[in-house]
Formats: structure tokens, C-alpha cells, sequence
């Protein structure tokens, strides 16, 4: 930091904030995991794919209490739609599409399920995107309904040991207990403050420490799996020296903050101006490692004809270690309403 630091705008838009997030922290109606890896059980198939990852999700049913014993009243089901990305070689963030995998779970009151998505995803490994799950009445055949009661988290784990954890995020709905969902009968989630809780406009990396190398995970909501999210990253380096990049990108990806942009690494931020005393791990008052934090906007999403269809995109995301990185971590990107955006989850 500097000595004499100026009062960030920033800041000041912070304290505007909702405090009715989606950080996950308190039981919804539908969950987003915001990676999956699913290179198979040990032993399967991969087809090259993040070879060797697998993950183990995890959903709770939170409601303790039976309208009567031999009802269904406190269980519910819960829809799995696995969004599997076919990788585009040439270009990370705009994979040549998401295709859903699903099936559906009961879970009684008190129950937790733990599913490794190398078995519960489809029947080859190698598969890699994001999660969501939904709450659906048992008594209907795929009828989503309010039941602001689960809870997720998933263990993404390496052969070699390495893993992160991350929390699922949970998404309340404002409908009634035990009212269908899908207000405007569209046969989509939507995330509008009807259905569910509307999604943040502006989500944050608190910090990141640049030789880390952490990966960068967003998942765009609006739209289709062809229309291209246009993000703005504002960073701001450990001297509140302002730098920012862009990316576009299409349904989800997954990439190291150095393939974002050259500015997250080490031997850049040492050439701006920056704190001399931070990251000092050494203890001898000069630095060692650079630091930063982001925030990330949507520009707007455009079809494929290139034409404007949202003026702000809806997002969700996570920053984690990614492939391959020595050191371990995950967490949820933070979130901030200023604006609210309507997304929506199509299935
Ligand atoms: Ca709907
Ligand atoms: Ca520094
Ligand atoms: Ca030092």
C-alpha cells in the first residue's frame, strides 16, 4: 500500500453493495460449481482432456423436518446438469461449445450425497466445465421447485495429490416453499429475482499473488453457449497502480491469470510502479513477490453475428490452482450488486 492512500472510488461502491448475495454462504434453491474436472475414475478412458483430475461433489439437504414421516415432505430432488466444454485448442476462451450431461438424485431430509463426477458424469472421462444444481419436487416428474435449503462444495483432486476445494454457489428462490420455479414456464433457470436470485454485475479477486499463478474460472450466463461475453479486469497492483485487460470469452473457461493477460505476472508488475516493502517474505523490509487484486465487469455479450444482445453480461466464477500449479487453493470470486443482471440457465 501507499502511506497517504487516496479513498478509493471503489471502495465507495462497495459500501453501496446489496447485502443479498450469492456467496454461497447460506442454503438455496440451486447450486453453480464453478469447475468441474472429470478425467474418469482411476483406471477409465480419458480423451486427454485435464488427464489424471477428478472431483468429488458434494450436495445437503440442510431441512431437518418431515411434514410428516411417511410424506415426502422435507425431501427433495436434485438435478444435476454437468456442462462438459469441448476444448478449443487454438483458443481457451471460446470453446466450440458446452453440451449438458444430466441426471437426477433424491435426497431425503438430513441427507448428503458425494458423487465422484468421473462415475456420475457421462460414461466416458475427460470431461471438464462447470456444474449447476437444481432443487426439483419429487412428487413431479422435472419440476424445479423453491427449496432454499441445500448446501454444495466440491473436492477437485490430482493424482498426484494436489486439490483445491471450493464452495458451490447457492442461489435462493423468492418463490414459496415448494412452489414451482420456472415463473415464466420458459423452461430455464433464471436468474432475475423471480426465480432466483439475480447475479452480481461486478465480481472481485480480493488479491492474488502474481508467481502463483492462480486460474481464473468464469462462467457467462447470458446468452447462449455461441454468444461472447466482453469482461473488463480492473487490477490494481500492491501500489494502487491501476491496470486493466480484457477477455472474451464464451460459456466457461478455465485459465492460468498469465494467459489472461501478461499484466498478472511477476516480471510485469516488477516493471510498474509498486510498493518496494510488499510482498516482503523475508522479513527484511523488501519486497519478494508482487500482489495485486481485480475487478471484473462485463463489457456487454455479442451473437455470433457480432451484434449487442446485453448490454451486461451475467457471470459467476472462481479463482482456484487450476492444472498443475505447486501450491493449492480455491475460492470463490467475490461479488458485488451495483446493477443487477439477469442471467439465465438453459436445460
Ligand atoms: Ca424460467
Ligand atoms: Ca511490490
Ligand atoms: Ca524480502
Amino acid at each position: 500500500m501507499k502511506i497517504f492512500a487516496p479513498i478509493l472510488a471503489a471502495a465507495c461502491v462497495a459500501s453501496l453493495a446489496s447485502d443479498a448475495l450469492a456467496g454461497g454462504r447460506e442454503p438455496g434453491s440451486l447450486l453453480v460449481y464453478p469447475v468441474h474436472r472429470s478425467g474418469g475414475a482411476p483406471g477409465t478412458p480419458s480423451n486427454g482432456v485435464a488427464p489424471g483430475f477428478f472431483t468429488v461433489v458434494s450436495v445437503t439437504n440442510t431441512n431437518l423436518n418431515p411434514a410428516t414421516i411417511l410424506s415426502l415432505g422435507g425431501s427433495t430432488n436434485v438435478h444435476f446438469y454437468y456442462v462438459n466444454v469441448s476444448r478449443n485448442q487454438y483458443n481457451q476462451f471460446e470453446p466450440y461449445g458446452c453440451s449438458i450431461f444430466n441426471r437426477v438424485e433424491p435426497l431425503t431430509p438430513a441427507d448428503t450425497l458425494s458423487v465422484l463426477t468421473g462415475c456420475h458424469n457421462a460414461t466416458f472421462g475427460g470431461q471438464e466445465g462447470y456444474l449447476v444444481v437444481a432443487a426439483e419436487n419429487p412428487a413431479l416428474f422435472q419440476t424445479s421447485w423453491s427449496h432454499n435449503h441445500l448446501l454444495g462444495s466440491e473436492l477437485v483432486l490430482a493424482a498426484s495429490g494436489l486439490s483445491f476445494s471450493v464452495e458451490a454457489v447457492a442461489l435462493k428462490s423468492p418463490v414459496a416453499a415448494g412452489q414451482p420455479t420456472d415463473v415464466n414456464s420458459n423452461g430455464a433457470y433464471d436468474f432475475d429475482g423471480v426465480e432466483y436470485e439475480a447475479l452480481p454485475d461486478l465480481l472481485y479477486i480480493d488479491s492474488f499473488i502474481a508467481i502463483q499463478d492462480s486460474a481464473l474460472t468464469l462462467i457467462n450466463f447470458t446468452g447462449t453457449d455461441a454468444d461472447k461475453n466482453r469482461v473488463l479486469l480492473s487490477v490494481w497492483n500492491d501500489y494502487e497502480f491501476p491496470l486493466s485487460a480484457t477477455v472474451e470469452f464464451k460459456c466457461w473457461f478455465e485459465a492460468r491469470l498469465s494467459q489472461v493477460s501478461t499484466l498478472f505476472t511477476e516480471q510485469f508488475l516488477r516493471s510498474t510502479p509498486n510498493d518496494p516493502n510488499e510482498l516482503d517474505i523475508s522479513c527484511d523490509g523488501y519486497h519478494d513477490l508482487e500482489t495485486g487484486w481485480v475487478s471484473i465487469e462485463s463489457l456487454g455479450v455479442r451473437n455470433p453475428g457480432g451484434q449487442l444482445i446485453a448490454a451486461d453480461g451475467a457471470m459467476l466464477g472462481a479463482i482456484t490452482t487450476g492444472v498443475g500449479s505447486l501450491i493449492n487453493g480455491g475460492r470463490l470470486l467475490a461479488e458485488s450488486v451495483v446493477k443487477q443482471t439477469n442471467g439465465s440457465f438453459a436445460h
